[in-house]
């Protein structure tokens, strides 16, 4: 292991981060200790870290506030088009790191909380993750957010500020235990609460039709009280806003009926209300169908709209420069851009608000809700496709299941004239499913409602920016310059370099300080060699996971109420139990369960991984986001053609990944033919034995037959057909390892790999979801930097 630069190299090295002037670090060690002083009311004897980290980002939030209402005066000033990103999950992770980097604070502060004899590092550390996503879709949505501000586009995140993000997850015994996610216990140095616009949210209820319109009456009414949360551009001087709600009881909630033993049980009863920003659903890819999550849903959407639609009537079409708010300009200024179908309910309450509460005629709403609208589909997963029961919309938002239907009957009809006579076209294409419980299908509602549809796959991309890529960035730097940072092509650049032998060693030590990043998980790195070594039988699952060659990390979470994938927790537990105290096996072989995987994890470890384990039966994996980012960080892909991976192998090179298993076309062969599990199970020796063992209790002697199930599964009902893959898998690993005995050879296919990820940026993919979704324009020109101190 290399050594790990000291602190004084790492101010030394060549940096892009931002400069690190005297008179700035004089002043932020001013304001630092101001912040100690006057916010946390400490003094140096009884802070805490947790204190000198509150202070420390008050100190660079402050750098953001000019920026940011300067931003937001701009937009009202210029009245640009303005998006609207709105999303179930926006998976942020921690704030500080990024807004230095974003601001080019990163070396000054380090400088300032050094001289003040801190360690800037562990003050990071001492920040919470804003965990409030499953996974890809609630990253790519933070993502996207830096992106937007980055390419200077006025737009806005919409989601819900739970109160519990993901949970943080134990291993206790090998088993997964969830722990509550009280991420907000300390308070929040970011957001800021803005009840000034709070609104209200109606549900339940019933529906008046009038001559003059439908009314909907007796509803049950939340508020929804705004956080807003900075979102830097990258030096650029933008600011935009995430405004998240909270769910809040009215003062008078329950207490209609007043008296004196009903006043204690209305106040008490006002959690119920406010429960519907109490918990992020923790369910990736998969649909549970709750009533308080279709709460949230609508919640978000009607909070979000009522706020869209106040930002544009004071605009130039709005009511205070003519008359009447002329709706028909909405799609020339506002687009709404849909996170999946959670927010789907955007189309049915734009209609209700244009045809019951603005007065438009339904044709006339319809075109401009078609135009405002698109959608952005994660998954053809079933289990995960969204459809609400009919009878609960008639509960919760009976004026939404009218408008449903009438979408729906006027769609049908356009099909019916289109297709006379074709019925099962008809049922294939309807927005209701009929045959037994009736079925809300929301990806159809999507699908007709929007005027762009887009999957992941293909535009799916992720990001560089963070600082765990700074070695990285500074050697690309020396060689391509640093303009790649906002121009992730730029870094084709490097490909002509991949013959440059002080280029392949700087490349190779790069990964060398990366492993040392992960120190604090105290991993031992051992020498390669495949975990079969004493079985001689490798199994593997399915599962995101990457392999540092060895040991071997893998990293899952499953839903709680996800039992076979808690099972498949408890079998790699079980494994690195018996592996790990293997005295033949000795330290060539670890398997290490990463605990609590998120995105400050993430962030450590993927720069630090040699492999990474993209292996999902061809044709159910959308797109992936993991395997872009450790694509851009240096780690060659084991992947099957699936998702993004099909994308990554084109920009690489089919020469500069491991690309093993079933192409799409061959899965469908296999499931006309009939997937028979037993055949590969007698077909192959290793694979036979590994199964054997498990099923034996040979990872679990103390319960034999604890793990019986998942072996009944894998033989009996897999419907990811893993046992298919497996042969070509393992011999794709033997490649693998063959070639990481040659670490110059590996580090010319890491170089392709880094060099072929502009496909992959954010920025990149914003720009073309501006130009071809939301007729927008990306701007790089820079807002004038503010005067911090005005
Ligand atoms: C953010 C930033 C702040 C701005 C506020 C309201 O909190 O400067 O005034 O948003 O912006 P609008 O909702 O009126 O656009």
């Amino acid at each position: 292991m290399s050594k790990p630069l000291s602190d004084h190299d790492r101010r030394k090295q060549i940096s892009v981060r931002g400069l690190a002037g005297v008179e700035n670090i004089s002043q932020l060690k001013l304001d630092f200790n101001r912040h100690l002083h006057f916010t946390l009311v400490k003094d140096r004897n009884v802070a805490t870290r947790r204190d000198y980290y509150f202070a420390l980002a008050n100190t660079v939030r402050e750098h953001l506030i000019g920026r940011w209402i300067r931003t937001q005066q701009h937009y009202y000033e210029k009245d640009p088009k303005r998006v609207y990103y709105i999303s179930l999950e926006f998976y942020m992770g921690r704030a500080l790191q990024n807004t230095m980097v974003n601001l080019a604070l990163e070396n000054a502060c380090d400088e300032a909380m050094y001289q003040l004899g801190l360690d800037m590092e562990e003050l990071e550390d001492m920040e919470e993750d804003a965990g409030l996503g499953n996974g890809g879709l609630g990253r790519l949505a933070a993502c996207f957010l830096d992106s937007m501000a980055s390419l200077g586009l006025a737009a806005y995140g919409y989601g819900i500020r739970y109160e519990f993000g993901i949970f943080n997850q134990k291993i206790i015994n090998g088993w997964q235990v969830e722990e509550a996610d009280d991420w907000l216990r300390y308070g929040n140095p970011w957001e800021k609460a803005r009840p000034e616009y709070m609104r209200p949210v109606n549900f339940y209820g019933r529906t008046e039709h009038h001559p003059d319109g439908v009314k909907w009456v007796d509803t049950q009414v939340v508020l929804a009280l705004p956080y807003d949360t900075p979102i830097p551009g990258y030096r650029n001087n933008v600011v935009n806003t995430m405004r998240l709600w909270s769910a809040k009881a009215p003062c008078d909630f329950n207490l209609k009926d007043f008296n004196v033993g009903g006043y204690i049980q209305a106040v008490l009863d006002r959690n119920l209300a406010e429960n519907i920003s109490r918990v992020l659903y923790p369910n990736d890819n998969f649909f549970e169908g709750k009533e308080l999550r279709l709460k949230q849903e609508y919640f978000v959407v009607s909070a979000t709209l009522q706020d869209i639609i106040r930002r544009f009537k004071v605009s130039k079409f709005g009511s205070r420069e003519i008359a009447r708010t002329d709706f028909s300009k909405l799609p020339d200024k506002v687009a709404i851009q849909l996170n999946d179908t959670h927010p789907a309910m955007a189309i049915p309450e734009l209609m209700r608000v244009l045809v019951d509460e603005e007065k438009l005629e339904w044709e006339k709403a319809w075109d401009i809700c078609v135009r405002t609208c698109a959608y952005t589909n994660h998954t053809v997963l079933p289990e995960a496709l969204e459809r609400w029961p009919v009878d609960l919309f008639a509960y919760l938002l009976p004026r939404h299941l009218e408008i449903i239907y009438e979408i729906n009957r006027r769609h049908l009809e356009v099909i019916a004239a289109k297709y006379p006579g074709d019925h099962d076209r008809l049922c294939r294409m309807s927005l209701i499913e009929e045959g037994g419980q009736k079925k809300i299908n929301m990806a159809h509602l999507c699908i007709v409602g929007s005027h762009a549809v887009n999957g992941v796959a293909q535009i799916h991309s992720d990001i560089l920016k963070a600082t765990v890529y700074v070695p990285t960035i500074n050697i690309c730097h020396i060689r391509i310059g640093e303009d790649f940072i906002r121009d992730l092509d730029q870094l084709k650049g490097l490909c002509k370099y991949v013959n440059d032998e002080a280029f392949i060693r700087d490349v190779a030590k790069v990964k060398q300080v990366k492993y040392y990043l992960i120190s604090t998980l105290q991993l031992q790195l051992c020498v390669t060699s495949n975990w079969a070594l004493k079985t001689n039988a490798p199994l593997q699952f399915r599962f995101n996971s990457f392999n540092a060659l060895s040991p071997t990390f893998p990293f899952m979470q499953a839903a709680p109420g996800y039992h076979t994938a808690k099972m498949i927790i408890r079998l790699i537990t079980a494994i690195g139990e018996v592996v790990n105290n293997d005295p033949v096996v000795g330290d060539r072989l670890k398997v290490i369960f990463l605990e609590n995987y998120r995105v400050t994890l993430a962030e450590r470890v993927i720069p630090a991984s040699d492999l990474s384990e993209q292996i999902s039966t061809a044709g159910t994996e959308a797109s992936g986001t993991g395997n872009m980012k450790f694509m851009l960080n240096g780690a060659l892909t084991i992947g099957t053609m699936d998702g993004a991976n099909v994308e990554m192998a084109e920009e690489a090179g089919m020469d500069n990944i491991f690309i093993f298993g079933m192409r799409v076309e061959d899965v469908d062969a296999l499931d006309k033919k009939g997937y028979h599990a037993e055949e590969y199970y007698n077909r192959l020796p290793e694979l036979k034995q590994a199964i054997d063992q498990i099923a034996g209790g040979f990872f679990s002697p103390k319960q034999p037959d604890l793990f019986k199930e998942i072996v009944n599964m894998l033989m009996h009902h897999d419907r990811f057909k893993v046992f298919a893959d497996y042969e070509d898998y393992i011999k794709c690993q033997e490649k693998v390892n063959a070639l990481y005995k040659n670490p110059k050879e590996w580090t010319k296919k890491v170089i392709y790999n880094i060099a072929g990820c502009g496909k992959f940026s954010s920025d990149r993919t914003i720009a073309q979801y501006a130009r071809e979704i939301w007729g927008m324009e990306p701007t790089l020109e820079k807002l004038p930097a503010p005067d911090d101190k005005q």
